[in-house]
């Protein structure tokens, strides 16, 4: 099998590269373990915009990997990350066209730093590779690849969701967007809807194209012996001394209005409201480390989160009580497994989800004999494997409140039972399993002329 050329907006930082800490590096571990691989992209530093013409792409080499990065402008960060990809593209994806807000500067600059990235790409690679581009960041960059003569197999994988055709075409440029992706040889989406979305796309617009679905997972046997340790780490035992025995319920998500936070807080104080005989009794742990703090959205979405668990903390609370103990900081990757692995009940309610690998780690994370209970919302990609959750709308704050409800009285028999039934496909479809059917299938493609 050729050379691995993976392509994502993010690189691993250096420090990163040896040990994994999350994300697309953990997913991958398997597949760049073998053989020679680049990985591409950008490094996270911007630079002037008068150092633009001398910059040039920096290598490192950790083992049999690769890392190729190049720098980005302010003006290239502004508007082809935080203005096109998470201002316009990100909400799109996830639904809400109405977050959207377009501008044709902003398209021009993100197809400028597709081609960009195209270029500075264009003299690493080799011939015999395998090129693997991640995420709604670089949907053009096969075909800029391809208008630069590369004739190797290129794969796309999308992340998140991909709408329904009537809503995508929203999106000025929408048709252009969905020709170039016959620049791919595999594309690959989460789920049966969004690949199906994708597929009417390309039928409206004419392309021959086909989009399959590749679920992506976990590490799970990794990730449940870091829950199994958990306590081994002083942080958990604190944790765990501070909740007395208490039931104890757990929310991490990325802070993000597809997360759906705002109504996850009022499912809760739903839940307080209708069964009071929990206030006083249960914890809750919300960890909700800031993300794209720059991106206005976010900034609001923020400023709402603290002052509902502010509100809710001052009208529920007591003397000796906190009803939601709120992070805004990021924990470390072993302390969050073992605090999964002491949660009795995990809140993971997005409006929209491309997969959501929280609600997969929760499971990893429990001891099978005692189970804590996944409360998961209907849109989020996990949920059709993962039917034995208790599944929920969460724009109605009352279901939350009754699953919460139900979740801590469950006889542990039936927690035994859903758990049972959630882990096997939790350890069949795992980020191994994930990457290497993606790259078995792109490998399979012949060369083209
Ligand atoms: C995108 C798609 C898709 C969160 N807080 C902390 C922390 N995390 C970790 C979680 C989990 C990861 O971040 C989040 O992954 P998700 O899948 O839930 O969501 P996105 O970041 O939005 O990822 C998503 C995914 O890509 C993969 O394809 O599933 O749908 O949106 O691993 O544990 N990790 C640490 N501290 C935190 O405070 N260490």
């Amino acid at each position: 099998m050729g050379r691995l050329v993976v392509v994502s907006n993010r690189v691993p930082a250096a420090r990163d590269r040896q040990q994994p800490a999350g994300g697309l590096a953990v997913a991958l571990r398997d597949a760049l373990s073998e053989g020679q691989c680049l990985w591409f992209g950008w490094s996270g530093q911007q630079i002037p915009e008068e150092d633009k013409a001398e910059r040039e792409v920096s290598i490192d080499k950790v083992d049999n990997v690769t890392y190729a990065t190049i720098d980005l402008t302010h003006s290239e960060f502004d508007g082809f990350y935080q203005k096109y990809s998470n201002g316009i593209l990100w909400p799109l994806c996830h639904y809400r066209a109405g977050l959207m807000s377009y501008t044709r500067a902003d398209r021009e600059v993100y197809l400028d730093v597709n081609q960009l990235f195209a270029e500075k790409l264009l003299p690493l690679l080799q011939p015999g590779d395998l090129i693997w581009i991640h995420d709604y960041h670089l949907f053009p960059l096969g075909q800029a690849l391809r208008d630069l003569g590369v004739t190797s197999p290129i794969g796309f994988f999308l992340h998140i969701p991909f709408p329904p055709w009537s809503l995508m075409k929203a999106l000025p440029g929408a048709e252009r967007l969905m020709r170039n992706m016959h620049a791919y040889d595999v594309i690959g989406l989460q789920t049966e809807d969004d690949a199906r979305n994708m597929n009417d796309g390309f039928s409206v617009c004419g392309v021959e194209a086909r989009a399959q679905v590749f679920p992506i997972g976990i590490d799970p046997e990794s990730f449940a012996e870091q829950a199994r340790d958990g306590l081994e780490h002083a942080e958990v035992l604190r944790l765990q001394e501070s909740l007395r025995g208490k039931p104890f319920i757990i929310g991490v998500d990325r802070l993000d209005y597809s997360k759906g936070l705002p109504e996850r807080f009022k499912g809760y104080e739903a839940f307080l409201k209708r069964y009071p005989e929990h206030k006083g009794k249960v914890v809750y742990l919300q960890i909700t480390p800031v993300s794209r703090g720059q991106v206005e959205e976010y900034r609001l979405l923020k400023e709402e989160l603290d002052e509902a668990a502010g509100r809710i903390n001052g009208m529920y609370g007591d003397f000796d009580w906190t009803p939601i103990r709120y992070l805004t900081k990021p924990v470390p990757r072993e302390l969050l497994a073992g605090f999964y692995r002491l949660a009795d009940a995990a809140l993971v309610t997005p409006l929209r989800d491309g997969m959501n690998l929280v609600a997969k780690e929760y499971v990893a994370a429990q001891d099978g004999k005692d189970p804590g209970v996944l409360i998961l919302s209907h849109f989020a990609g996990a949920a059709p494997e993962m039917e034995d959750a208790l599944l929920v709308n969460p724009h109605d704050a009352d279901e939350i409140a009754d699953a919460l409800h139900k979740a801590l009285t469950m006889a542990q028999s039936e927690r035994c039972d859903r758990w049972n039934r959630l882990q096997p496909d939790v350890w069949r479809v795992t980020a191994g399993s994930w990457a290497r059917d993606f790259i078995g299938m792109l490998a399979a493609k012949v060369k083209r002329a």
